[in-house]
């Protein structure tokens, strides 16, 4: 049994998981830095550490003082959220050492699918669909232009690294090839320390769609449907909803099915997110694994009626799975509030929250850590709240949107708040015609 979990993270999502440990009877240790003393999780949590100064290397980024933390307290696990150490498999390793439950997969599988190849491999051998291209590293240039020539231009080099857009290239042509393969090898050991680079074929596909998957230590892997998460500006999500407007029952099925396959292949166990890229023709090829519990989660929650955090607190205790495949039962959209200015190229528009009043009501759920006088901190991300609705329909979750955007009141910072008013009344998202470049061929202020 897990009598008490120490969260190692801040924001929104270490008070999502403060709350799920309340409504299981288990002590909570939050951590924080000095820049988030008066932040939300510390207030609400049983005991709170201070692990560091406000940069995050010095504090959520720092494995010692967060496992001190946790031996000070006598923490039997640690939840790590998402971001800082959700996805470090040198992390798991020192929790197992430590013979504290890592509430997340295994180290070897946040390895696995850590590496972009091999992640793509492992996929492929059990059954994913995956775009054309490089079996595992490409070993030099001469490699390379062996394999685009058989997959034919334009293609994408990736480092295997990377992930979420980072260290990505599109290259048209040969002679392209030549100049850039060594400087994106290049690029690669600078920002990850590793300059291995695989290829695949560019793929025309214009929506991001992910498949919910659920493990426990038992061999069980269950997927619940899908996120439609196309409403995306520079590789960061605006917008994710559950379902997706264009996923049909049997491609549901379908993709489910390779989803369950793939986590299988890893020994998978606790939440997980499989993305896939999907095109006009409903083609769908698998991009990463994200082995972490995602920003987005609520949507599926909402969708089901079910609590993800709470499910993966009783499968890393080595419960059995107690949640069902099912089918959508609502429409759910979650907009991410941010403290950003849109007016300005989203900038970030860090300080002190003046007033503050979220939104409430029939089908409307506010995850905030934030709160009248919070001062957001510039060390962070931009995130402030997480405005979540669900409805009979898909037009029922937008109404009761642009409804709750309307009542939340937030001076003192910019926010994203007049964006989504806008994509909520605009034609294209109305009629589930969105793409992930949308925001790029569209200035937001004049769809
Ligand atoms: C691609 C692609 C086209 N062809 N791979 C970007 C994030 C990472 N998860 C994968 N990404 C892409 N990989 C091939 N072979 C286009 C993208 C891509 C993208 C993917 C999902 C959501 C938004 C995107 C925006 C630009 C490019």
């Amino acid at each position: 049994m897990i009598k008490k979990v120490l969260i190692a993270n801040r924001s929104e999502i270490a008070l999502r998981v403060i709350r799920a440990c309340k409504e299981l009877g288990i002590s909570t240790v939050a951590v924080y830095s000095e820049a988030d003393r008066e932040s939300l999780h510390v207030k609400f949590a049983d005991e709170a550490v201070c692990i560091g100064p406000a940069p995050s290397r010095e504090s959520y980024l720092k494995i010692p003082s967060i496992i001190s933390a946790a031996m000070i307290t006598n923490a039997d696990a640690i939840h790590p959220g998402y971001g800082f150490m959700a996805e470090n498999d040198k992390f798991v390793d020192i929790c197992d050492d430590h013979g504290i439950t890592f509430i997340g997969p295994s180290a070897d599988a946040i390895r696995r699918m850590g590496n972009k190849s091999v992640a793509k491999d492992t996929m492929r051998s059990a059954g994913v669909p995956v775009v054309p291209g490089s079996l595992g590293v490409v070993k030099d240039l001469a490699d390379a232009v062996k394999i685009c020539n058989e997959i034919g231009y334009p293609v994408m080099l990736k480092a295997v690294a990377g992930g979420g857009g980072k260290g990505m290239r599109m290259v048209q042509s040969e002679s392209e090839l030549k100049n850039a393969f060594g400087m994106a090898q290049s690029e690669a050991d600078a920002f990850f320390s590793n300059p291995d680079l695989y290829i695949e074929k560019l793929v025309m596909a214009s929506r991001h769609i992910e498949i919910q998957v659920f493990g426990d230590k038992h061999g069980n892997v269950i997927h619940l449907n899908e996120r439609e998460c196309s409403t995306q500006r520079r590789h960061q999500k605006l917008i994710e909803e559950a379902p997706s407007p264009i996923i049909n029952e049997e491609l549901r099925r379908k993709m489910g099915e390779v989803s369950v396959k793939g986590a299988k292949a890893v020994g998978y166990y606790g939440p997980g997110t499989i993305e896939y890229l999907v095109d006009n023709e409903l083609n769908f090829y698998f991009m990463e694994m994200n082995t972490r519990i995602q920003v987005e989660h609520p949507v599926t929650e909402e969708s089901l009626g079910i609590d993800l955090i709470k499910e993966q607190i009783m499968v890393a205790a080595g419960e059995k799975l107690t949640l069902k495949e099912s089918a959508p039962k609502f429409h759910s959209i979650e907009c991410r509030i941010n403290a950003e200015d849109p007016e300005n190229n989203f900038r970030p528009s860090p300080g002190k929250i003046e007033v503050f009043h979220a939104p409430g009501g029939h089908g409307v759920r506010t995850d905030s850590h934030a709160y009248q006088g919070y001062v957001i901190p510039s060390n962070y991300d931009s995130l402030i709240a997480k405005l979540i609705t669900r409805g009979a329909t898909r037009s029922e979750a937008i109404a009761k949107m642009y409804r709750a955007l309307d009542e939340f009141i937030i001076e003192g910072v910019k926010t994203t708040i007049p964006f989504h008013k806008k994509m909520m009344t605009n034609p294209d998202f109305i009629a589930g015609n969105i793409d992930t470049k949308y925001l790029e061929r569209n200035d937001w202020k004049s769809i």
